[in-house]
């Protein structure tokens, strides 16, 4: 099974500031737990983080017919990318949404997410765990 991790602007950043928020993991934590997450449940994940909106729409398109599951945290673009919704809902393969933070407790403005409403299921406020979690449903729901 091979899944694709989706990681929106300012990810590279985790662990420089606000630790408050997203906690002291850096991104090369995440990129850690994905490499142990992928041995752990026998899958393959390959991922991509991007800082610009086409990208990511352009990473989604390029997955159809690759890859089995997609893992998306669109970051800011959660609140504003119709264009990242309707890129997931082109090519049809099976999403979770993962937020670092538990953003039903944040801001209004992070109270909609436009990804969400293809994604089958979302995980907010489990830290970098919440990737692992994510990885685990599509293995068992969809792996082969
Ligand atoms: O909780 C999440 O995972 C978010 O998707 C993270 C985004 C935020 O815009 C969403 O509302 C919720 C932010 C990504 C990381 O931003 C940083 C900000 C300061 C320091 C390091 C990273």
């Amino acid at each position: 099974m091979k899944i694709l991790v989706i990681n929106g602007p300012n990810i590279n950043m985790l662990g420089i500031r606000e630790p408050g928020i997203y906690g002291k993991q850096t991104f090369a934590d995440l990129l850690a737990l994905l490499e142990e997450t992928a041995q752990e449940e026998a899958v393959t994940v390959e991922q991509f983080q991007s800082n610009h909106e086409g990208a990511i729409v352009d990473k989604i398109q390029a997955a159809y017919g690759c890859f089995d599951g997609i893992v998306i945290n669109p970051a800011a673009y959660t609140h504003t990318s119709v264009a990242i919704l309707d890129a997931l809902k082109s090519v049809s393969i099976p999403a979770v949404e993962v937020h670092i933070s538990n953003v039903d407790a944040r801001e209004a403005f992070r109270q909609i997410s436009y990804a969400g409403m293809y994604c089958e299921k979302t995980i907010k406020g489990q830290g970098l765990e919440g990737y692992r979690q994510a990885i685990r449903y599509l293995k068992e729901k969809y792996g082969k």
